[in-house]
């Protein structure tokens, strides 16, 4: 059966529809930035490693898990939001890193309520 094209500009309707919905729902938090950052190579351990998000983000339900490159995970301490500036988690480093490549991951909480996820690495010379 010929689509009629009635049908067309309906199915192109929904679809502009689908993706003004999808930019107006991607206002969740995204990580725009990190210290140390990706893919950085640091002389010396950070005290903490702190993650600028787009959004104000719930510390209760936001963290990161620190693995080395052989995926063993890193004591940090509990992941905190900076108390001036909602948007930044800081997770402060009770031992100093040593040498070596590291895996931040990184999930969140934007007080949207909507979950974000992802990953970045940085290494210590
Ligand atoms: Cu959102």
């Amino acid at each position: 059966m010929q689509k009629k094209p009635i049908s067309r500009v309906v199915i192109a309707l929904v679809a502009a529809g689908t993706m003004a919905f999808s930019s107006l729902a991607a206002a969740h938090a995204h990580l725009h930035a990190s210290v140390p950052a990706d893919n950085a190579q640091v002389t010396s351990s950070p005290d903490a490693l702190t993650l600028d998000f787009s959004e104000d983000i719930e510390a209760a339900f936001s963290g990161v898990t620190l693995v080395d490159s052989h995926q063993k995970p890193i004591t940090t301490d509990k992941a905190r939001v900076a108390a001036d500036q909602k948007k930044q988690l800081i997770v402060g480093l009770p031992q100093p890193l040593k040498a070596g490549n590291y895996q931040v991951n990184w999930h969140v909480l934007s007080v949207d309520g909507h979950k974000t996820s992802g990953h970045y690495r940085f290494s210590v010379k």
